[in-house]
């Protein structure tokens, strides 16, 4: 077991009872380091090895699209799991209740939480501490590098938090422990009603569900090939063409923890991409995505104004007032309309397929900056949008991308402008000298 992972959430010493993997960020049976842990754990006392995850209702504004995908590769990972001879309960309600409830019942000795930077995710653990009085445990399983290992505070930016990953990276990036058979005990394996649950739950239905990408850690993994082998040797020179499209896909199954990180870091790392390109994607896998852990984790105001750099503050401030060329409210960027189609085209895209080009984020918050009526309301609006449509939204990266877009996170003053102040600005006419930008607004007007 990798000390390093692993954090104590409360000072409760272990109990006889079993040993409970509460799941919740991290849904695979391969490559889980909690899960591994706990089964490790339960084999040395000798008690059982059970598994959890709590459904909770309308998580950060999630609809069906987003809990068919998890219901679906949840369910997947649950038959991996009990092929283990592991139980896998299925909680409803809020998990700061249900999951000390399932504990007692068990008469669990010891539980085992994922890491999760987010503050509903922080509360429910933090309830869960409150109300256990058996050893709880946090593994980070994750970040590459565990992120409350690797740095003590918030990162000023990616240089800094760069060096100290670089620093520890070669300790980290080896395989994680199988998972073995429990072979020692046989609990009862419980039969779960996954149709039923979501039934239950009703998620709201006017975000549709996708027939792509396909859910589930088999599909993760032949996404996670298919990228390696086509793409990634060109990832170096064509990541910023969003007609060129050779991003890796994998961020919503890397944020329903159907693909670990490690896994990809391994396999990248392994294959025979150019250095180049190997470099520019592990650089976006791993210090830009720790970077974003490291700040929600940090800084509880991660999805608020209050998180931004003072400077940025400042400057967006003295702004303020400024006059707006175009003036759109929320509504009118959900239904894309505003004047300008490349802007349309990425809302669309994001709408229509549930995912955006990386480097089109950018320019899509940026533009929701410029035409909102304050900075604080650009944050929100393309928060709410990023949550609602985004496969991969209610996660520690979608909060970073806005900060940095709207509110200069991780980045450097630049030249004055209006209502941005120092705040990076970006251009259609920039995007226009990256890439063809009419073909992409046809490509996705071909879509819908
Ligand atoms: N985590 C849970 O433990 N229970 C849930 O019911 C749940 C729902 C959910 C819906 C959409 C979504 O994007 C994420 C959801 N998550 C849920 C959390 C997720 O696993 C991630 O941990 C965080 O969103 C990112 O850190």
């Amino acid at each position: 077991m990798e000390t390093e992972r692993i954090f104590r959430l409360n000072h409760a010493r272990p109990g006889r009872g079993p040993v409970m993997y509460w799941m919740s960020r991290e849904q695979r049976a391969a490559d889980n380091h909690a899960l591994a842990a706990a089964l490790e754990l339960a084999r040395e006392r000798r008690v059982p090895c059970h598994v959890a995850f709590c459904l909770a209702p309308a998580f950060a504004g999630a609809g069906l699209r987003h809990y068919a995908f998890m219901l679906e590769g949840l369910r997947r990972t649950v038959e991996e799991i009990n092929e283990h001879g592991l139980p896998f309960h299925l909680l409803e309600g809020e998990p700061g209740d249900e999951v000390p409830r399932l504990a007692r019942e068990l008469e669990a000795g010891a539980v085992l939480a994922d890491f999760d930077p987010l503050r509903l995710k922080r509360t429910w653990q933090a309830r869960t501490a409150e109300a256990l009085a058996v050893e709880f445990l946090e593994l980070d399983s994750h970040n590459t590098v565990p992120c409350r290992f690797v740095s003590g505070h918030q990162e000023w930016s990616a240089f800094t938090l760069r060096r100290k990953i670089t620093r520890c990276l070669d300790s980290f990036l080896h395989e994680p422990p199988p998972l073995t058979p429990q072979n020692w005990a046989r609990p009862e394996i419980p039969v779960l009603d996954w149709d039923s649950a979501l039934a239950r739950l009703a998620p709201d239905p006017t975000v549709p569900v996708l027939a792509e990408p396909r859910p589930g850690a088999q599909a993760a993994r032949l996404c996670m090939e298919t990228f390696i082998r086509e793409r990634l040797p060109r990832y170096h020179l064509e990541r910023n063409d969003p007609n060129a499209w050779v991003q890796s896909g994998l961020s919503p199954y890397l944020h329903f923890g159907q693909l670990a990180p490690l896994r990809v870091a391994l396999e990248v790392s392994r294959s025979s991409a150019p250095a180049a390109a190997r470099d520019a994607f592990l650089e976006e896998l791993i210090v830009r995505r720790e970077l974003a852990d490291n700040y929600c984790h940090f800084n509880p105001d991660y999805d608020r104004r209050e998180g931004l750099p003072d400077w940025a503050r400042r400057s967006l401030d003295q702004h303020r007032c400024d006059d707006r060329e175009y003036l759109y409210t929320p509504e009118e960027f959900e239904a894309a309309r505003t004047h300008d189609s490349l802007w349309n085209a990425a809302q669309l895209q994001m709408v229509k397929t549930g995912r955006m080009h990386g480097f089109l984020r950018m320019y899509w918050a940026k533009k929701i900056l410029e035409w909102s009526e304050s900075p604080e309301t650009a944050q929100q609006t393309a928060i709410r949008l990023n949550d609602r449509y985004s496969l991969d939204g209610r996660d520690p990266n979608g909060y970073v991308g806005v900060a940095w877009s709207v509110g200069g996170l991780h980045d450097r003053p630049w030249g004055r402008r209006p209502v941005f102040g120092t705040v990076r600005y970006m251009s259609r006419a920039g995007c226009a000298r990256k890439f063809q930008v009419e073909r992409f607004v046809e490509s996705i007007y071909k879509l819908v």
